[in-house]
């Protein structure tokens, strides 16, 4: 899972990947040249891999992990994002478009003003316009082809006019056998995706920001860049003070992981051994044989039935042999939708 932080230059974007990776990749109130996006895997804290982890004392504990870019785009000398960019931009699993919000006469504005809903549409703008240009040759290509009378042409159809009238795709508007249909096409615009606001402590059109984002359909998010990133870099332990002195009960990166699993309809299930305890993230709804896939191949291949015990029913006995013993082990098969924090066991055969 790769969320890509984009947005207008010198909005926050390498503050926000310090903030939310602890890394220290230079910010600069300049734009310099083409750099490098900067990437970073992070582990996803859970409790209850660290619970499990004491239980069964592993050789390994393993944390789901989420992958966060730093995108570099270019931009076009019209103003929209370059071509190469949004190449790039189409990998991601989910977009996060960092808003500046914050007022800083240090800090030069590309468009030399601040006005964070302006911001947004013409990025929004960019990415819509992207996605019908896609559209479009398609569409082409079938008409020259002769299939102007195909399934996909009617679709492709109906998808440029939602765009041409610059609204997004958004994750609702294509059904799943469309979005199956369209899957090579990675559009952008029905991706999971973010506002987030880089509010500073002299924030500008934070509210107006958020009601935008609103009539978009898109998730909010707010943070204050430079602020919480000074504090992502201190060691652990100094960070607490520094949250409260903040007002802030939680650091960015443990707010801004809940929002994504909730706008990318994430759960966990887990996995215990002497081996190894893992979590492993899923979408919600997903089967138990996907769910195994997850894990290897050959156990969605070989799949004959998964041993599911929830964590919190597995915490009442405290351990496995005496779950086993009251029979709280439940044999499920590949249909069974798995559930967040299923603690699951996959017998399979090659
Ligand atoms: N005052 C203030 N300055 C900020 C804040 N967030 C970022 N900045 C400053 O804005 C400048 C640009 O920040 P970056 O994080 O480098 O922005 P960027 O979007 O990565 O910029 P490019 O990669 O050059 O497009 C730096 O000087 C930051 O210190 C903030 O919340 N408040
Ligand atoms: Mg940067």
């Amino acid at each position: 899972m790769e969320t890509g932080l984009i947005g207008l230059s010198l909005s926050g974007k390498t503050t926000i990947f310090n903030t939310l990776t602890g890394h220290s990749a230079s910010t600069a109130p300049h734009s310099g040249g083409k750099k490098e996006a900067n990437i970073a895997e992070i582990q996803v804290p859970d409790e209850r891999v660290d619970r499990l982890s004491e239980i069964f004392n592993p050789k390994k504990k393993v944390y789901a992990t989420c992958i966060f870019k730093d995108l570099n785009l270019d931009f076009t000398p019209e103003g929209g994002i370059s071509a190469a960019s949004i190449a790039e931009i189409r990998n991601l699993t989910a977009v996060a478009i960092v808003i500046r919000a914050y007022e800083d006469e240090g800090v030069p504005h590309p468009l030399e003003s601040i006005d964070p809903v302006r911001d947004l549409k013409k990025i929004l703008d960019s990415l819509v316009f992207s996605d019908y240009e896609v559209t479009e040759k398609r569409m082409e290509r079938l008409e020259k082809e002769g299939k102007k009378g195909s399934r996909e042409f009617s679709y492709l159809q109906k998808i440029s006019e939602h765009l041409s009238a610059g609204k997004l795709l958004g994750t609702g508007f294509l059904t799943e056998d469309e979005m199956k249909l369209f899957s090579g096409f990675a559009f952008i615009t029905a991706k999971p995706m973010i506002v987030v606001a880089n509010s500073g402590e002299a924030a500008k059109g934070v509210a107006e920001l958020e009601a935008a984002a609103g009539e978009f359909d898109l998730t909010f998010f707010s943070l204050q860049g430079a602020l919480e990133m000074e504090i992502a870099q201190l060691p652990g332990e100094d960070q607490a003070d520094f949250l409260k002195d903040a007002g802030l009960s939680e650091p960015a990166i443990t707010r801004f992981l809940r929002m994504i699993y909730d706008s990318l309809n994430l759960i966990s299930f887990l996995t215990v051994g002497e081996d190894e305890v893992r979590a492993w993230s899923i979408r919600k709804q997903t089967v138990a044989q996907k769910a195994a896939g997850k894990i290897h191949t050959d156990l969605e291949k070989g799949f004959i039935r998964a041993e599911v015990i929830h964590y919190d029913e597995f915490m009442t006995m405290g351990n496995m042999s005496e779950a086993k013993k009251q029979g709280k082990l439940r044999l499920e098969g590949k249909e069974y939708i798995v559930q967040d924090g299923d603690i699951m066991n996959i017998r399979f055969n090659v």
